[in-house]
């Protein structure tokens, strides 16, 4: 496939746009209704919204990560005196009833997300929260939201005919696309024994990355591809004697270390390149490679790579990540008993938030 046109969609444009919560796509300057005529929040031509969709098989752990992801935010937010809010009523109700209430309430997992076409279908419209006030690089004091859109996994490895109603995607500032390190067979096999047995649920990571990429026809918005349930890869430093064990239990690594509450574009840069090297090891290397041919640097994309050290490293347009929701593995439905550690977790949301200044000293 050859490459898009980068300029195409400028998602990583600092310039401000109005988009559309709904479809992710620009709206006209001054716009107070969506596409489909229904009303925006207040000031929302002024605001500025980013845009995030989850991709991933079945079970890789995209609405864990949705439901943990929120809540590290409300900390986050607190840190800097803000408030992360729920922008409307049906934000406010399905995030409670189908992500806090189970995983922190109830402590127990979640029900897989019911493909978009089934009458309940709670993620069809996006989850909106608002971010605070915040200064950006343009000097302009706004109000900023995070438009974030779960996805089933079923409608990602096995898209319906008409993917009209995915093209969200195609807009996103941001796709979280979600690996999950238990279907490659060589790590469930050293993990027996140290992680309780875990459900084997879920398609093929690079069908589905096939199919993402067929949604985005030419679009190239920024891809976080994001190893999931981390944790279970950091238990490998117990699986004594093996090569995992020297790798995972290697102390100098950056994935050794929790972000913390900071976000720093070098150190996500070093993980970025460690991360490569992991999924090369677990023998991910076919999607490492679609993605390079999908997303890679050429000479004719200027925005999609960069080099340092004479090593081609974190191209704009797509990094890696590794988080973990939980931070332990569930015990059948029920999550650990010592709750629930998040790890890393906010890393790919504030890639893009960074650039803004939104979670940032110089833009509180
Ligand atoms: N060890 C571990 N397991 C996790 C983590 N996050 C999710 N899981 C497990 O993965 C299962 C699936 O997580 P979900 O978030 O429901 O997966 P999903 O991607 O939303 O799946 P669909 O809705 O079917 O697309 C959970 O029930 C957990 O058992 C994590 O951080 N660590
Ligand atoms: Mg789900």
């Amino acid at each position: 496939m050859t490459g898009p046109s980068m300029n195409q969609y400028p998602t990583n444009s600092l310039s401000h746009q109005v988009k559309d919560p709904y479809t992710f796509a620009p709206l006209p300057p001054g716009a107070t209704t969506s596409a489909d005529g229904r009303p925006l929040p207040h000031g929302w031509a002024d605001a500025r919204a980013h845009c995030v969709a989850m991709a991933g098989a079945r079970a890789s752990g995209k609405s864990l990560y949705t439901a943990v992801m929120i809540k590290q935010l409300e900390e986050l937010a607190g840190q800097f005196g803000r408030v992360v809010e729920a922008a409307d009523n049906s934000t406010l109700d399905r995030y409670r009833s189908h992500y806090e209430e189970p995983l922190y309430q109830e402590m127990r997992n979640m029900p897989a997300t019911p493909p978009a076409s089934a009458n309940d279908a709670y993620q069809r419209d996006p989850l909106i929260f608002s971010l605070g006030r915040w200064t950006g690089p343009d000097g302009v004091n706004r109000m900023n939201y995070l438009v974030f859109r779960d996805v089933a996994g079923e409608d990602l490895e096995n898209p319906p005919a008409d993917t009209s109603n995915l093209a969200f995607f195609q807009h996103a500032d941001l796709i979280i696309f979600l690996f999950d390190p238990l279907r490659v067979a060589q790590i469930r096999t050293y993990l027996k024994g140290i992680i309780p047995a875990q459900s084997l649920t879920g398609g093929d990571p690079e069908d589905v990355l096939r199919n993402l990429f067929r949604i985005l026809e030419t679009a190239r918005p920024k891809l976080a591809v994001t190893i999931s349930k981390f944790d279970t890869l950091q238990k490998l430093s117990e699986a004594s004697g093996s090569r995992w064990a020297q790798i995972m239990g290697n102390n100098g690594a950056a994935f050794r270390r929790d972000s913390g509450w900071r976000y720093d574009p070098d150190d996500q840069l070093l993980l970025h390149m460690e991360i490569e090297s992991l999924l090369r090891y677990m023998e991910a290397d076919r999607l490492v490679n679609i993605i390079g041919q999908d997303y890679g640097w050429t000479p004719n994309q200027p925005h999609a790579g960069g080099w340092r050290g004479g090593q081609q490293v974190s191209s704009d347009r797509w990094q890696y990540f590794a988080v973990s929701a939980l931070g332990e593995s569930p015990r059948g439905e029920q999550l650990s008993r010592h709750g629930i550690a998040p790890y890393r977790v906010l890393d790919p949301v504030r890639s893009i938030l960074s650039k803004h200044l939104v979670f940032e000293a110089a833009g509180a």
